[in-house]
């Protein structure tokens, strides 16, 4: 058997070598463990004479008394410097400047309708909102669409399938006819929404679309409400010089019926009052007029229909799509723009 001061010695020397508190536990085992050598030299005590085992005994419970004190010393140093590196590997630097996320917005169409809408809850009206599976009732025969018209086909309007008279709304004008049956006069209203055509797409062509339509009717309304009310829209819209002219049109729902014209704000030659034009201007290809909206004076026969009585009460009311706006305003060449979400698009509105 090794020297037992050797012993010791040896058994001091490993323990303090240690660095981590695995390498410990191997050296508790390895000197203190129930088959060391001084472990075994405890136990062969017994086959020694009673002096001698006195001696021996006290001299072995001595080594083990200063090995496992060592031990103890040395599992307390390992334990805190385990817990240091611990703190030094998880401290978190809260000095760091933060990655910025950049923020979201409203999609192009959602900008510009809100515009449209603004300038008319300036105007004293009130939004109102509906159905866009619609029955034909309300998006046509409310409307004075008789029910032979060609837009009512399959050619031109989205039907519901598995219904008998359930329609894609083809405009938002069923959500007025439901206010006006429901509603007594004076009503304001403005109507934002999807609407659905059946329409095969093109640069200019979506089978979804968004339209804000307009409805006044109060007693004594006549087309200078409509005409003033309008040049208030398109100013807001396009700039405060810009004028407006309306054209003689046709609609079932209207009469008269108009189509608006907003004078180039990208040339200004209707501005300038120049004929001619400027002929190289892309947008009013050189007539000074963009084409911008539809309306009219609500036909005697739409009111009565609603149960309005049309010799005590008139109204004007129009339709603008939001698509051929932002399109105008900010050179957006391909309506399926709106529609891919591609981020690159959608970063520069
Ligand atoms: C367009 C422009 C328009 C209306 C919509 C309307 C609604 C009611 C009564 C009368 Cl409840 N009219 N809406 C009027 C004129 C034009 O939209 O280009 N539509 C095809």
């Amino acid at each position: 058997m090794t020297d037992i001061d050797e012993l010791r010695r040896q058994a001091l020397e490993a323990v303090e070598a240690t660095t981590t508190l695995d390498e410990l536990d191997e050296a508790r085992v390895r000197y203190v463990g129930r088959r060391s050598e001084l472990a075994l030299a405890q136990r062969g005590l017994g086959d020694l004479d009673p002096e001698e085992r006195k001696e021996r005994g006290k001299q072995l419970n001595a080594v083990r008394g200063a090995v496992e004190q060592a031990l103890e010393e040395r599992r307390s140093v390992l334990a805190q410097a385990a817990l240091e590196a611990r703190l030094a590997d998880e401290r978190l630097d809260l000095t760091l400047p933060p990655r910025r996320v950049p923020p979201g917005r409203p999609h192009l169409l959602t900008q510009v309708e809100e515009e449209i809408v603004d300038a008319f809850i300036g105007l004293g009206y009130r939004v109102a909102e509906g159905p866009e599976a619609e029955s034909g009732a309300y998006n046509f025969d409310l409307l004075n669409i008789p029910p032979d018209h060609p837009t009512r086909t399959e050619m031109d309007t989205i039907y519901v399938e598995g219904y008998e008279d359930v329609v894609l709304r083809t405009h938002t004008s069923p959500v007025q006819t439901r206010v006006l049956t429901d509603q007594a006069p004076p009503v304001a209203v403005v109507v934002p929404g999807r609407v659905y055509r059946a329409d095969t797409v093109d640069a200019t062509h979506s089978p979804v679309f968004t339209q804000v339509e307009g409805l006044l009717v109060d007693t004594d309304i006549t087309m200078a409400h409509l005409r003033g009310t309008l040049l208030e829209l398109c100013r807001a819209l396009f700039g405060a010089e810009r004028e407006i002219r309306l054209r003689p049109s046709f609609f079932p729902f209207t009469e008269p019926s108009a189509e608006v014209d907003v004078s180039c704000g990208f040339c200004d030659a209707a501005q300038r009052g120049d004929a001619a034009g400027a002929a190289d201007c892309r947008v009013c290809s050189g007539t000074g007029w963009i084409e911008i909206l539809g309306a009219g004076m609500v036909d005697p026969n739409v009111l009565s229909a609603c149960g309005i009585d049309p010799e005590v009460h008139s109204g004007f009311a129009f339709g603008i799509g939001v698509e051929r706006v932002a399109m105008l305003r900010n050179g957006v060449a391909d309506i399926r723009d709106f529609f891919d979400a591609d981020a690159r698009f959608l970063a520069r509105f």
